[in-house]
């Protein structure tokens, strides 16, 4: 009998049978995942070479990025191992999510944020959402560092993305674009900060396929994931991952003292999952590369102003390294690329305004000079 509800109630019932979920879990969900994956028509057809794009916009989970994936997941574990508390450091995102599963969960949620380089709306949710929030002095590295000690001195749960929990609820995002494109892509790009989420997409590509990665955070799911499942595909994407220019550790070759980006949702200096990260670049044979917070933020307003899709910084960078891979020839011809948008525009109100006070006229109130504005303009 199947005892499953008809409509959609989140990853964790979806994808249970490839998760680390057990019938005696309480899960602890908002009705995550399910993003759209939205053509960029325009954007593909000016890249030329027949390449079709794309985004799967993870801005549009229920606080507004890929980390409530993780979150539902971790969170359900937390809880159902009786903890209650939660921690993390975050340059906002991962606070958001945090916040608000502990919040539905019940349990009290402690978030380590950098002073000063957090964009407004996620200090909003963390807030709103009865986190005790903890301003440091200091980049998100010092509070990884300061998180990673607390958990060894009260009974506390970790979840950052070192929390392997995180990463299963991750890759499902990697099942639901094979899921919806019937395959594969050919490429798969992706904002790369702390190397959690490039981690989990490619757990999740290569489970699909049938493949046991040769990486970390597959050995665990082997062990809670009754891998392998079928495999629903033949092939794995090509994994692309960007880093903003002042935060580019994988493409230094090694930590950052002191990461810089408009992008402050990947102002991150030492990645926590360097090895999975690296696994997953070499595996399928791509390549991490990096833009300049011009880029970035060209990109940003590109995607905005020409597909309506309207994503944070940190997220452009992912169609901004790939349009110039693809204008630089390193992409196959006539591929079928997708490219996540991890996290919603409106996070970041003040960098989205900042870039677009052109586009705000000051007139009278008068309608003879609105008039005329918008004749002018037609
Ligand atoms: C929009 O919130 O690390 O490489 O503390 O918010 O898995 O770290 C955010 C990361 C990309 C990078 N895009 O993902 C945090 C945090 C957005 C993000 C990333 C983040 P990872």
């Amino acid at each position: 009998m199947n005892l499953r509800p008809k409509h959609y109630v989140g990853l964790l019932d979806r994808y249970r049978d490839r998760l680390p979920v057990t019938p005696d879990m309480r899960i602890i969900s908002l009705v995550e995942g399910n993003t759209p994956l939205i053509p960029l028509e325009k954007l593909s057809r000016e890249a030329g070479h027949e390449v079709q794009i794309f985004a799967k916009f993870e801005g549009l989970n229920p606080t507004g990025s890929f980390k409530d994936r993780g979150m539902t997941m971790a969170v359900t574990q937390a809880v159902h191992e009786g903890t209650r508390a939660i921690i993390c450091a975050s340059t906002g995102n991962t606070s958001a999510a945090a916040a608000a599963y502990a919040a539905r969960a019940g349990v009290r949620a402690f978030v380590l944020i950098p002073e000063g380089k957090i964009a407004l709306g996620k200090l909003a949710q963390a807030m709103i959402q009865g986190a005790v929030v903890v301003q440091i002095e200091g980049n998100f590295d010092d509070g990884m560092r300061i998180v990673k000690e607390m958990a060894d001195a009260a009974p506390i749960a970790i979840v950052n993305s070192i929390n392997p929990y995180r990463l299963q609820g991750q890759k499902t995002a990697a099942f639901e674009i094979v899921d919806e494109l019937g395959r594969a892509p050919d490429y798969h790009c992706i904002p790369v900060g702390n190397a959690g989420n490039i981690s989990a997409y490619w757990v999740g590509f290569s489970e699909y396929a049938g493949i046991k990665p040769r990486t970390a955070a597959c050995g665990f799911c082997a062990e809670v994931c009754r891998f392998p499942q079928p495999a629903v595909t033949d092939s794995r994407p090509i994994m692309l991952g960007y880093q903003a220019a002042g935060s580019a550790p994988f493409v230094r070759g090694g930590p950052v003292e002191h990461p810089e980006t408009v992008a402050t949702a990947i102002r991150i200096g030492n990645p926590q999952s360097w090895d999975l990260a690296w696994a997953a670049v070499r595996e399928s044979g791509g390549w991490v590369d990096e833009c300049t917070d011009e880029e970035i933020l060209q990109v940003q307003k590109l995607l905005a102003e020409r597909e309506g899709v309207f994503c944070e910084p940190a997220s452009a960078i992912a169609v901004g390294g790939l349009l110039r891979d693809i204008a630089r020839g390193k992409i196959k011809p006539g591929s079928l690329i997708t490219c996540t948008l991890t996290g919603h525009g409106l996070k970041d109100p003040d960098t989205a305004i900042k870039q677009s006070h052109s586009g705000v006229l000051r007139i009278p109130a008068q309608t003879d000079a609105v008039k005329r504005a918008i004749l002018e303009r037609m």
